[in-house]
């Protein structure tokens, strides 16, 4: 049977992010894609409102019927904007545990929306990442989550890795993009360390770029890869989707999901 992934995230309206860039990864991963929507993000210069958020009742009732009317082999996380939200997907996921669950703790949106409050951090780090595979923090999160100063080099990162291993998630990942030099990502699951090392792309339009890679980690855990394995294939597709970025002659564009699939060297 076909692997079956729900993502838990926000709908990001230009569609670049979120759970547009969720729901287009699982298609071009060749998984079936579900969604549970926490949030509409719609900036945009016309309407004066740009945030939406879902009720816990809406959330409660899309998270069942995924798992309910058609089942869930695997989970990943996006924006949860709330702790109330974290509080109710924990539950969910404690009564519904997936094989495998990817979190990405995301908080700032390229375009500079907020997408998690600052009271929100405590309970992702305590509660979620205890159930996660893997969490997928970028540099600025892992910051953040452990209250610590700047990661500025490989060795840092390391060590940040090590600490946020402690929260409980079977491996950690955090991604290297925004160093100053080349961009590095390290995979740590308790033991040893891996590392991803690619020469930057020079293009300012990335927007779904981390989403895009957890999303494809998701994908490759449901159809039953190993984190390394899936990490490998994610990194793979996520350079593809900036290399070849879509530009809309409006600001930051989006990362192009279907690149890998049409444009990797074969
Ligand atoms: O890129 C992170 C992200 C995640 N989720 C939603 C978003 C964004 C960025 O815009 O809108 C819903």
């Amino acid at each position: 049977m076909i692997a079956r992934v729900l993502t838990v995230a926000g709908s990001a309206a230009q569609g670049s992010a979120g759970i547009q860039a969720d729901l287009k990864t699982f298609q071009e991963r060749d998984v079936y894609g579900m969604a549970a929507i926490t949030a509409i993000v719609a900036n945009n210069p016309v309407t004066s409102e740009g945030m939406f958020t879902n009720s816990l009742e809406a959330i409660e009732a899309q998270f069942y019927t995924a798992v309910k009317n058609v089942g869930v082999d695997g989970v990943k996380t996006g924006m949860l904007f709330t702790k109330e939200i974290i509080s109710l997907v924990v539950r969910l996921l404690e009564k519904n545990a997936p094989a495998s669950l990817v979190v990405d703790p995301v908080m700032i949106g390229k375009m500079g929306s907020q997408l998690l409050k600052d009271d929100a951090i405590e309970e992702m780090r305590e509660r979620l990442f205890p159930l996660a595979t893997v969490i997928t923090p970028n540099l600025h999160e892992a910051e953040r989550i452990m209250e610590s100063g700047p990661i500025t080099s490989k060795e840092e990162m390391k060590h940040a890795a090590k600490s946020l291993h402690r929260f409980g998630a079977d491996y950690v990942i955090i991604k290297g993009g925004a160093l100053p030099e080349d961009a590095v990502d390290i995979l740590y699951d308790g033991n040893g360390f891996m590392e991803w090392e690619q020469p930057r792309i020079d293009t300012i339009h990335t927007s779904g770029a981390g989403c895009s890679f957890s999303a494809a980690i998701a994908a490759e855990l449901a159809k039953g890869a190993a984190v390394e394995q899936a990490v490998n294939i994610a990194k793979a597709y996520v350079t593809a989707a900036i290399e070849h970025a879509l530009d809309f002659g409006k600001g930051i564009g989006s990362t192009y999901h279907a690149a890998y699939r049409k444009h990797r060297p074969r």
